[in-house]
């Protein structure tokens, strides 16, 4: 690890996870039903790896914490369910909640949430079982954040996609485009749901409906809206859960640039000149603590630490390299940040006294010096972090987003960490920071701070929470 900020910097995403490091959820759902498929998706777990852990176990057993090495921030529990023979019954299940609920425990051993998960029906069959309606009247009672989860949901839209295709041969005159047939579909299907749930006679339910299959088109935005509704339903009294939720999940990028904005960003960059955190250290070192905070938010699988290592590092400063060497006249700006490669690279004897991060190529000696100051809350320093997060956001975010589309555990690799730079440079970088710029310089009467956070919602065209 290269990004190396020292003890007296210490991590504010660790302090805020210190509380609940963890999100603690439990899953419950007949064998079949599509469980580990979803935490396979949602956590980002190789599924073959949840299936190991669960023969090596024998029998499901719902007080058996699961964690895996390529997603740190999750605990499962799993319980297959109440279905005859199963190896747990409704008093193991009922007893482990409520002692997991117990409020006198700390947040990190309460449960936080728990998925029940039922097949998308596709009869007019009754929709619960008793024991389900009992779990869910308990969640209730404990105030755990509960939601239903009918999964395999793309079965049921494939019944209805035929049923549409076939009436549409059947009707007579122009024939129905792909489109209009996958939108009765999904309408069909959507009715067929809610008339069910609406003649579910005792409580008002939160549900979702998901499909894991990645030949269903809208499987990315279902697991999203999975992660948006457990996210509402925390039963959260202090914000505590969010974190951890946040963290988690590894499926939403709109929670996690949320969550790095308020870190990661806010808790910097607010203070700027108010704030005695950076007082007394080099800039340098601001920005790995900055760097390695935020890259803690998106808790990618990252086993080769290329993340946190010197050379990601290097091309983020490299972007706001530019920037260091004020003054610059504006016009120059993105001719510069096209033209890094022709940068002087620093000298031999200059070098030896950097950290690795400083002697890499293409840093230029004015950069260095800038960089090895001492932290002032000057324009230029809040230009300097300002976009140096910036940066690191938006990429991340193209970084999760191009990993999503792989099997989970999505694990980095430098190729696509490159392309991901890549496309960066080519794209909004230069635009990116002329935006700052005006901000850092300008005199609104908006609070710049949401202004940038504003400017980063708007680049990826992401709402706030
Ligand atoms: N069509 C479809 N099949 C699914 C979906 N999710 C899981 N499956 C399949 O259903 C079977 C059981 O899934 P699994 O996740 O192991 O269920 P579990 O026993 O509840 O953990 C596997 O063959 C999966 O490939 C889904 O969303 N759509
Ligand atoms: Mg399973």
């Amino acid at each position: 690890m290269t990004a190396n900020p020292p003890d007296s910097l210490p991590s504010t995403v660790e302090r805020t996870l210190a509380v609940c490091p963890k999100f603690r959820i439990l899953v419950v759902g007949n064998t079949g039903v599509g469980k580990s498929s979803l935490v396979s998706s949602v956590f980002n777990i190789g599924i073959k790896d949840i299936d190991i852990a669960h023969n090596r176990a024998g029998k499901a057993n719902i007080a058996r914490e699961y964690t895996s090495d390529t997603n740190a921030r999750f605990i499962l529990h799993d319980s297959q369910g109440f279905e005859p023979g199963s190896a747990e019954n409704w008093e193991v299940v009922e007893k482990f909640i409520r002692d997991r609920c117990d409020e006198r425990l700390e947040a990190k051993d309460r449960l936080h949430a728990i998925w029940l998960c039922i097949e998308t029906p596709r009869t007019g069959s009754r929709l619960m079982q008793t024991a389900d309606e009992q779990l869910l009247a308990l969640a209730t009672d404990l105030k755990v954040a509960v939601i239903i989860v009918f999964t395999k949901y793309d079965i049921l839209f494939n019944e209805c996609h035929r049923k549409a295709s076939k009436e549409a041969r059947r009707r007579p005159g122009k024939s129905a485009s792909a489109d209009t047939i996958c939108i009765d579909a999904e309408k069909n299907a959507t009715d067929f749901l809610n008339t069910l749930i609406d003649n579910f006679p005792k409580r008002p339910i939160e549900y979702v409906t998901v499909s894991t299959s990645e030949k269903y088109p809208k499987c990315f935005s279902m697991l999203k809206k999975l992660t948006e509704t457990t996210r509402r339903c925390l039963h959260d009294v202090e914000g505590e859960l969010w974190v951890p939720w946040a963290a988690a999940q590894q499926i939403n990028a709109q929670q996690k640039v949320n969550f790095s904005i308020n870190e990661g960003f806010k808790k910097y960059w607010v203070n700027l000149g108010k704030s005695t955190v950076f007082k007394g250290h080099i800039l340098l070192d601001c920005l790995s603590r900055i760097h390695l905070d935020i890259i803690e938010v998106w808790n990618f699988y990252d086993p080769e630490k290329l993340l946190p290592g010197t050379h990601f590092c290097q091309e983020m400063i490299k972007f706001i390299q530019p920037l260091l060497t004020e003054p610059q006249p504006r016009s120059n700006m993105s001719k510069m940040l096209s033209n890094l490669s022709a940068v002087t690279t620093i000298v031999a004897g200059f070098a030896a006294a950097c950290t690795p991060v400083l002697t890499g190529a293409g840093i230029t000696v004015v950069a260095v010096e800038f960089l090895r100051q001492k932290y002032q809350a000057v324009p230029l320093t809040a230009l300097c972090l300002g976009a140096y997060i910036v940066d690191l956001i938006l990429i991340l975010h193209n970084l999760f987003i191009a990993t999503l589309v792989r099997e989970p555990p999505r694990r980095l690799t430098w190729e696509l960490v490159m392309d991901t730079l890549e496309s960066y440079k080519n794209s909004d970088a230069g635009k990116v920071h002329e935006l700052i710029r005006d901000i850092v310089s300008g005199t609104g009467t908006l609070d710049p701070k949401e202004r940038i956070a504003d400017l980063i919602r708007q680049q990826l065209n992401i709402d706030r929470e």
